[in-house]
């Protein structure tokens, strides 16, 4: 990763047939580089101008842009920066980036423009991270979970964590001043107190990480029963569209197919199965494989059935393999409409009746597993929080032991703080944390 006092170039939109393209430039030497390159250049910051993109040395004309100049530290880096919103497609960009490279620029790796953002203090690293995440959300709980970092809300709520550690620090600092005293200075409860509330706000944060997963991914729910119960029809009607083949010969699906849906709280990823019993067909027996696996890593499996008998039987089967909370499901209630299932959801995939009762209930499931969603919470999402919320939390564990045995002086019990504390500031990004970046920035798109 170069240094700070180069400029940086890169295309910052998706390659590809597009009607505009935005090449960003941002360094020291972006103006003048910029300026070379423009019949017209901004005279003043954040105002834009149709100027002509125009090699300097054999004054061919390469692209016609909005060009917009940007003077620290009011940019998206902090440094003086120029967008040149120029035609998209894959040539013009690619010429007009090339032309700024021979006139000085480099270009950017993958997202150098927000590690510069960050390393000039316009974001923090969750705020960074959280970029990236808005650009990848693909279920709209994602995305909204993306902007409250992007926002430095869940940032905000961990340094709030973070200073409830030092608060305890604070106490027993002020506990070793002053031993002399009969019971300290500090009351033990008020340690004991400002001790739970951390252990209490880091729990409540590492529970959110495996929500994380689950809004990233979307709760994966599988459909699964004997074949032929209409779970591929079941699956279509509640995506909205004819995705999985329908057949009235059991053993249909032979693989499993998945679509993420947006029920009214919880992003779903719905996965059709391969019906499940013993079969002949080698094919057959390979999806019924693939079931298996999904059915080991599902959130939420949906049972279906035609009658009590086939539900139950498949529930017991299904236990076997997953433990995951099932949902049965009556299916094909018009032809088969006396009969009712006792605690199954009814539905019809060929009239569409029932699937909104169904909804209502895989969400009721995943609001008993995960608690309900709130649009607000701070949702972690990624290996690296749930990594360093763990370290926190074990840090405190140790000094909470350390502290009830007494036994320890107050200043070897307080060392764990220290851990706890340095692991949240690693989380948000407010200590030097050069191996943490490179980790984090080599997943990003170049031009971000
Ligand atoms: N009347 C009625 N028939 C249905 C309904 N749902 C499915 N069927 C029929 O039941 C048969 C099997 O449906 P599928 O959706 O392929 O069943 P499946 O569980 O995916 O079967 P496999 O993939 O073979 O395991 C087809 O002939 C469907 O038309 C329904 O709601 N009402
Ligand atoms: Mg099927």
């Amino acid at each position: 990763m170069g240094a700070l006092d180069d400029t940086i170039v890169a295309v910052s939109t998706a390659a590809g047939r597009a009607a505009i393209a935005v090449v960003r430039l941002s360094g020291p030497r972006s103006h003048d580089i910029a300026r070379r390159c423009l019949t017209r250049f901004p005279e003043t910051s954040r105002v834009a101008v149709l100027s002509d993109v125009r090699d300097p040395l054999t004054g061919a004309v390469v692209d016609r842009a909005v060009v917009t100049r940007y003077d620290a530290p009011l940019s998206f880096t902090g440094e003086d920066a120029v967008e040149v919103s120029g035609h998209g497609g894959l040539l013009s960009p690619a010429a007009v980036t090339a032309l700024l490279i021979r006139e000085g620029a480099r270009q950017a790796d993958p997202g150098e423009f927000t590690r510069r953002a960050l390393l000039n203090g316009k974001l923090d690293l969750l705020q960074a991270e959280a970029i990236a995440s808005v650009v990848d959300a693909r279920t709209e709980a994602a995305r909204r979970a993306a902007l409250h970092h992007a926002d430095g809300g869940t940032s905000r709520q961990i340094l709030a964590l973070r200073d409830t550690i030092i608060e305890l620090e604070a106490l027993l600092a002020y506990d070793i001043d002053f031993p002399e005293e009969d019971d300290g200075p500090v009351a033990p409860e008020r340690v004991e107190r400002t001790l739970a509330l951390a252990r209490d706000q880091v729990g409540a944060l590492l529970r959110n990480v495996r929500v994380g997963e689950v809004v990233r991914e979307g709760a994966v729910v599988v459909l699964a029963g004997p074949p032929n119960a209409g779970k591929s029809s079941l699956f279509n009607a509640l995506l909205g569209v004819d995705r999985a083949i329908v057949h009235e010969t059991p053993g249909t699906t032979r693989d499993a197919i998945d679509a993420v849906i947006e029920a009214s709280r919880w992003p779903l990823r719905l996965v059709d199965t391969a019906g499940l019993r013993e079969s002949d067909d080698d094919v057959e027996r390979t999806g019924v494989e693939v079931s298996r696996r999904y059915l080991a890593g599902a959130h939420v499996v949906v049972v279906c059935g035609v009658t009590q008998a086939e539900i139950q039987f498949a529930q017991r089967a299904i236990r076997t393999i997953s433990p995951a909370p099932q949902v049965a499901v009556a299916t094909k209630r018009d032809i088969a409409p006396g009969e009712l299932v006792a605690g199954a959801v009814a539905v019809s995939a060929h009239r569409r009746e029932g699937l909104s009762a169904l909804l209502d209930e895989i969400e009721r499931v995943l609001d008993e597993q995960y608690g309900s969603l709130e649009p607000d919470a701070p949702v972690l999402t990624r290996a690296r929080h749930q990594a360093a919320l763990t370290e926190a939390a074990r840090e405190l564990d140790a000094f909470a032991a350390a502290w009830s045995s007494r036994e320890i002086p107050a200043t070897v019990a307080a060392v764990p703080l220290r851990g706890a504390v340095h692991a949240l500031e690693a989380l948000v990004g407010v200590v030097d944390v050069e191996d943490v970046l490179s980790r984090v920035f080599s997943s990003f798109c170049v031009g971000k």
